[in-house]
């Protein structure tokens, strides 16, 4: 993408009403506009992040085994009422009557949706384990919108339902969910802890919220500073193994970490020595939860089993904040200068800044590079447009590209332009031809492919 033909509307003036850093840088990157309290319209470059990280969302879904389709975000309070829920939910529901005088809502959450789509088809045991996804914008009229897409009224957010024959099934299916959650969140570049969670009226020890540490963060967290030493890292994972997800939910688990909900003080300081104790403060990007029968007793998700009898199938459900991810993200990873995306979610993945525009040499080599990294299958951002050198840095500092490829007459007489790492500042200069491979390096792994390989050839990763 050429700057000079994108829409990127950056702002110079912090806008006053955003309280927390990723808020303001936003707005001021120009990734969002507020259209009403804690309702956003997504522009270009904000969509393309969403779309990153949906995609992402989408790979590691798959990758679990799970179903994608989607679901209406209008639907009639009457599949509300077999569940107790449509009077239960109180004010956070958007309520609204069709020409018909019908009551509707807007989806806050699918449980229900996804409940009479599978007693509608599934009959027979034959047909389980079954997990079905959606990722779908979801409405809660939620009393304080605030923090932008952090807490929102309208987000966007991945929901996922399995069903299973029996309790042992459905754990497996919570801890398969555990296990592709934390695999989801580092392609993100972030390090999101699963912790002991409030399971409400629902009860059992079944609940876990995936918290990324900042100090902006709305939960007050309590952990043993062992966690924070975890990697997922690159390992294979057979999602149907039993075991193997039993044990990675372990290895994560089993060191105390709760949310101020379930914090036990006396608990905790039995089980951490003190210089491991952490109380820090985190921002809840996801939810996975075992509630075994309740959805299927009261609406009648049945299954014949082995021996012919009709039993209730056991479900759970499991969300991911993907709007409320860019906001975490930014919280996570940012100077003061602006945004630091990690490789796996940028949205361009690296700046070529023309120092020169009009003149020829700087054009061409511009060009030249533009026209490489894109053969890669990388998308760069050149700034070709006339303004002077420190706008367009700060302009790229801002956005935060990870890699900025700097072009100008002076280096080119020395046959040379200049790579910049936006996480560290550091510069070096070289070819054209090795900052191209250098990029082709530095992309290979979060694509998943071997950049020196023409394009066709490369599995590329989508999620259709
Ligand atoms: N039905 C369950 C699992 S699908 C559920 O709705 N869980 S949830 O309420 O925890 O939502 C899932 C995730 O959505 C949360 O972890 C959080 O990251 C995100 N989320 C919830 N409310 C908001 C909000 N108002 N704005 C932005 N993100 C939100």
């Amino acid at each position: 993408m050429r700057l000079s033909r994108y829409f990127l509307p950056v702002l110079k003036e912090t806008p006053s009403e955003a309280k927390i850093v990723s808020h303001r840088y936003m707005l001021r990157a120009g990734l969002i506009k507020q259209a009403s309290a804690g309702i956003y319209s997504w522009l270009p470059m904000g969509f393309k992040i969403l779309r990153k990280l949906e995609n992402i969302v989408h790979q590691e879904q798959q990758r679990a085994g799970h179903i994608p389709m989607l679901m209406p975000t209008l639907q009639t309070a009457d599949l509300w009422r077999e569940s107790g829920r449509y009077d239960a939910y109180g004010p956070e529901m958007l309520r609204m009557k069709d020409r018909h005088d019908r009551d509707m809502l807007f989806s806050p959450t699918a449980e229900e949706m996804f409940t009479d789509v599978f007693r509608s088809n599934v009959t027979s045991y034959k047909d389980l384990p079954l997990t079905l996804y959606q990722i779908q914008w979801k409405f809660r009229d939620e009393i304080r919108p605030r923090f932008g897409v952090m807490r929102g009224r309208e987000f966007f957010m991945k929901d996922g339902y399995n069903f299973d024959l029996t309790k042992e099934d459905a754990l497996h299916a919570y801890n398969r969910h555990l296990v592709s959650y934390l695999r989801t969140y580092e392609r993100m570049g972030l390090q999101a802890i699963p912790m002991r969670a409030d399971s409400g009226p629902i009860g059992g020890d079944y609940t876990h919220e995936f918290l990324v540490l900042a100090e902006t963060g709305e939960s007050e967290v309590f952990y043993d500073s062992q966690i924070t030493d975890l990697t997922f890292g690159d390992r294979e994972i057979d999602y149907d193994d039993v075991a193997q997800c039993q044990a990675v939910l372990e290895e994560f688990t089993s060191r105390y970490a709760r949310t101020d909900e379930t914090h036990v003080e006396d608990e905790f300081t039995a089980q951490v020595p003190e210089d491991r104790r952490r109380v820090a403060r985190g921002i809840e990007v996801g939810q996975i939860f075992y509630f075994g029968t309740q959805y299927s007793d009261k609406m009648g998700a049945m299954v014949t089993d082995e021996n012919g009898v009709r039993v209730p199938v056991h479900m759970g459900s499991h969300g991911i904040g993907v709007s409320r991810l860019l906001g975490a993200i930014i919280e996570a990873s940012h100077d003061d200068k602006g945004i630091i995306w990690p490789e796996g979610v940028t949205p361009f993945h690296c700046g070529i800044v023309n120092l020169k525009p009009g003149v020829a040499e700087a054009d061409e080599a511009c060009d030249a590079l533009y026209k490489s990294i894109t053969a890669l299958g990388l998308e760069p951002l050149l700034d070709d447009r006339k303004d002077s050198a420190g706008a367009k840095f700060a302009t790229m500092d801002l956005i935060g590209l990870p890699w900025r490829i700097t072009v100008g007459p002076r280096g080119l007489k020395n046959g040379v332009v200049e790579v910049t790492c936006r996480r560290t500042g550091e510069s070096e200069e070289m070819t054209p031809e090795m900052a191209v491979e250098k990029i082709a390096r530095i992309y290979g792994p979060h694509v998943g492919a071997d950049l020196t390989q023409p394009m066709p050839q490369r599995a590329f990763h989508t999620w259709m």
